[in-house]
């Protein structure tokens, strides 16, 4: 009689789901999780060129797709677990007790391997196990008693992903609309930042499609397919290598001393030429070069190896590091998890990727290393590229306004300029003001001089209207605060950002 293995096939699928769901119910959407595990092995063995190709071709859809990836070769895994160890019952004529304790068995000790952790395991294991003993059935010829065998499995399964689910579910619910930020903390009303940011308020454009001066939502880019969670108790920095002498700060040492609130700009060097992986936010926190002065930098020392709790690591001129700046707070609120809480590092006019989230040691280096990225073909450690964005095109009447935000790192934005035939003339775009510059979290939030200076790494906004006839190339570029303008050479992203001028075709 031909066995039955399209059962045992849905068997098998049901117990995997089941323990990639019963190891999320103790790790929760973390690194250990044996999705995210594999999600970062798969990233570790994917050769260069095809990561480059992903992160250039899919942009930010490319985590997701790697996590649900890693998701159906989790199942994939234990599914071929489950099925083997009901082959070897079968053969070897077990009881179905052995056969379910060898299949809960074998689960447990891979998805130990993928976690580390015995509590995923233990509970991985029994629940794929139990969805094998109670299909009971399932290989046997008695057909409607194995249909039920399969049901059962499969309300194992679908019970344990129900389960897994929940968690954050019950999250998102307590989160919404409690005032709480997604941190769960509640948003701080500090008087100096608020005036700060109600001054980048009022200076921003109002361009649907453009963001305001601080960013509604910043973008994020990490290696991780899940970000570590690092405990605020826990953390410290250590500051060692080419140094007089090591120091180790906890997250006290660098919250007790004077802070100071800073709007930075980030982009990544992934970030496509008119796309929007570069945003703007108000950082609080304390700058980098009295520490480095306390430890006592060696001559000898030309760079600095900068890593963090994910792993993450990136090697840079110690004179970057001088001028850059531990971040705690982002637009008054504590440092959310996905951008590096407790503590990142923000270094101006770089390029995003040397500002390390979840930063746990600076090491003084004598001669130059290679970084996560540049290890993997990427040079993204250097100044950031001049770049104008144009996200905001309106057509009425014969009327148009084009508008976005130019960033050129800390050699600053004096000018954009728009072209509407081509290239072939151009005119001086409105600019925004520029924001504030760095204030001591201790300023006086009521002294006019509290929302003075210019920050010396961030974006401004620009917008121009024209009056339009028929098809129009708008080109746009941006010029630097020494007259340089935007160079036109094209270029993509990798391997060393993206660069030449926006263009759009506009029909009025
Ligand atoms: N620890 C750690 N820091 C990191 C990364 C990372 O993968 N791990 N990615 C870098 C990259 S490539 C960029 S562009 C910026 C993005 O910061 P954001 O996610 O806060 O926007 O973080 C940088 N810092
Ligand atoms: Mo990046």
């Amino acid at each position: 009689m031909q066995p039955p293995d399209t059962r045992r096939l849905a068997v098998a699928v049901a117990s995997g789901v089941a323990v990639t769901a019963g190891t999320f119910l103790v790790t929760g959407f973390t690194p250990r999780w044996v999705v995210v595990a594999l999600a970062q092995t798969v990233l570790l063995v994917m050769p260069d060129a095809l990561l480059a190709a992903g992160i250039q071709g899919l942009g930010s859809a490319s985590q997701p797709l790697l996590v649900v990836g890693a998701g159906a070769l989790s199942v994939l895994l234990f599914g071929a677990l489950a099925f083997s160890g009901l082959r070897v019952g079968r053969v070897a004529d077990r009881e179905r007790a052995e056969t379910v304790f060898l299949v809960g068995l074998l689960q447990a000790l891979a998805a130990f391997l993928a976690t580390v952790s015995p509590g995923a395991a233990a509970v991985g294991g029994a629940l794929g196990g139990a969805t094998v003993g109670l299909a009971g059935r399932a290989a046997t010829g008695d057909v409607s008693r194995a249909r039920r065998g399969v049901l059962r499995s499969a309300g194992v399964a679908a019970a344990a992903v129900g389960l897994a689910s929940a968690g954050p579910l019950a999250r998102a619910v307590r989160d919404a609309g409690s005032g709480a930020d997604a941190e769960g903390e509640p948003v701080e009303r500090d008087p100096v930042v608020e005036r700060l940011l109600a001054t980048a308020a009022r200076r921003s454009f109002d361009l649907a499609g453009a963001e305001p001066l601080v960013s509604e939502s910043f973008y994020e880019v990490d290696k991780n397919a899940a970000n570590p969670r690092v405990s605020p108790e826990e953390w410290s920095l250590r500051l060692d290598g080419a140094v007089a002498e090591s120091v180790e700060l906890d997250l006290a040492a660098i919250t007790e001393r004077p802070a100071e609130h800073r709007f930075a700009t980030l982009r990544c060097v992934g970030d496509s030429l008119n796309g929007r992986k570069v945003d703007t936010a108000l950082w609080t926190g304390v700058p980098i070069a009295p520490l480095l002065d306390a430890a006592g930098v060696d001559e000898e020392g030309c760079c600095v190896m900068v890593r963090a709790a994910d792993g993450y690591y990136q090697a840079f001129p110690v004179e970057a590091l001088r001028e850059g700046f531990l971040a705690y707070r982002m637009n008054g609120r504590p440092l959310p998890q996905g951008h590096g809480a407790p503590v990142r590092a923000l270094i101006p006019g770089h390029w995003g990727e040397i500002n390390v989230k979840w930063i746990t040691e600076i090491e003084v280096l004598e001669e130059p290393a290679t970084g996560y990225w540049e290890k993997r073909g990427w040079h993204g450690t250097g100044p950031v590229a001049t770049n104008a964005k144009l996200h905001h095109t309106e057509v009425r009447g014969g009327v148009v306004t084009v508008g976005g935000h130019a960033y050129a790192g800390t050699r600053g934005v004096s000018a954009v300029e728009v072209s509407t035939d081509g290239g072939d003339t151009w005119t001086e775009a409105e600019l925004t003001e520029r924001l504030p510059g760095p204030t001591p979290a201790d300023a006086d939030p009521e002294a006019p001089g509290t929302v003075g200076g210019e920050a010396a790494d961030a974006w401004r906004g620009w917008r121009h209207e024209f009056e339009a006839d028929g098809e129009h190339e708008v080109v746009v570029r941006a010029v630097e605060a020494d007259g340089t303008v935007q160079s036109r050479e094209e270029r993509d992203p990798f391997p060393r950002g993206a660069a030449g001028w926006v263009r759009e075709t506009v029909r009025a």
